[in-house]
């Protein structure tokens, strides 16, 4: 692709120059030609960077530091679910320059053209990403135009070990770890110490289709119902619906979650720090768990798009991304950063999981937009208890 546009380059610069020699060259000196003043330089960004990402997801004195080496000052929010950014993006005007959207969405985002395409020569460090990473990333963004990994990670069932034994009382663990949150043996226990599945639609959904033998990406209304129906066996036990539920697995308040690697894998290190006897562990189902890409991107009416780079590239560095997997606990895309990475991070296997494993991990695919309504409404009718 470099030699490509490296050869596309040349040929331009070929033509251009040849375009010239075909001047016919005027005899009398000419007079200096009336050059088209240049467009106005577009007047320099004021030092200002708004930034839209998930909760729990950058390390911490990250973006101070930025600040303190730019001067350019960043307001960070956040949201909690890809359908929350999603309803700003199509609204437009969010006012956010960067925006981190995952791979339930990025496509349609970026078929909708509600990002712009990144400009590479202000990316030094875009040569750290991950060619692998990139190559994934292509489904959601042809030709890798405006997508940049945050991190990636895989949607699962995060336990308190101690608690769901005690729990159990006597049961066995089951083979597949999605029995202990769709499986009403299971859940018919599990309820007393606390079951929490992540808020949100396009999370829920094709875990569940997953769960039921379904394709995990479908598009079909009748497939969303045969989840729905299994949903709608475990509906009493659930008690916490969230996407922010790393202190209610650390706390104990949630023994048992359908949550995030990175998130549960924080949780497991919280618990710890709080001197907490309980063990508390991302578990790998047997059947697979869903592969997610949250990736940042430009928005197409950003008003610091210089700033936004500066940031992307900021981020790129090799130090940022081990920041981000030691950290957050999420794997990085960036490849550069994979030997600064500390050998317990890398050595957890439900952060970087091994190839076996990564065989398993189901990649995300496509809805369409008809698709993810349906999705909601049947969501929404079973977190009603309908
Ligand atoms: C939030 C991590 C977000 C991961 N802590 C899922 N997009």
């Amino acid at each position: 692709m470099n030699k490509h546009v490296l050869a596309l380059a040349a040929a331009a610069v070929l033509l251009a120059s040849c375009g010239k020699k075909e001047e016919p060259a005027p005899a009398p000196a000419p007079a200096p030609a009336p050059v088209a003043a240049a467009p106005a330089a577009p007047p320099p960004e004021e030092k200002v960077l708004n930034i839209y990402n998930w909760p729990d997801y950058v390390p911490e004195g990250m973006i101070a530091a930025f600040e303190k080496e730019t001067g350019i000052k960043v307001n960070y929010d956040t949201f909690e679910t890809n359908e929350a950014l999603n309803a700003k993006l199509v609204a437009g005007n969010t006012g956010y320059d960067i925006v981190v959207p995952g791979t339930a969405f990025s496509p349609a985002q970026t078929e909708a053209g509600l990002f712009q395409p990144l400009d590479k020569a202000k990316l030094p460090n875009y040569k750290n990403l991950d060619p692998a990473i990139m190559g994934a990333l292509v489904k959601a963004d042809p030709d890798n135009k405006h997508l940049v990994p945050w991190a990636w990670g895989f949607t699962t069932v995060g336990i308190n070990k101690t608690k769901v034994e005690k729990a159990l009382k006597g049961m066995a663990m089951p083979e597949n770890a999605w029995d202990l949150v769709f499986k009403p043996e299971y859940t018919a226990k599990l309820k007393s110490c606390g079951i929490a599945y992540l808020d949100s639609p396009t999370e829920i959904i094709p875990v569940a289709l997953h769960y039921v033998g379904k394709d995990a990406y479908s598009n079909s209304a009748e497939d969303y119902k045969v989840a729905t129906d299994m949903l709608a066996k475990v509906r009493k036990d659930i008690r916490i619906f969230s996407s922010t539920m790393i202190d209610d697995i650390a706390g104990g308040k949630a023994c048992v979650a359908i949550g995030w690697s990175g998130d549960i894998n924080i949780a497991a290190g919280r618990a710890k720090e709080n001197k907490s006897k309980d063990v508390i562990e991302a578990l790998l189902p047997s059947t697979g768990a869903l592969a997610f890409f949250d990736t940042m991107a430009i928005t197409k009416d950003a008003k610091h798009p210089g700033n936004a780079h500066a940031f992307i590239d900021y981020y790129l560095r090799a130090e940022s991304g081990a920041l981000v997997s030691n950290e957050m606990s999420y794997p990085t895309g960036n490849k550069a950063a994979m030997e600064k990475i500390n050998p317990e991070t890398a050595g957890n296997k439900t952060i970087f999981v091994d190839a076996d494993y990564a065989a398993k991990l189901i990649q995300p695919g496509k809805f369409t937009n008809e698709s993810r309504e349906a999705m909601a409404t049947a969501y929404n009718a079973f977190k009603a208890g309908k």
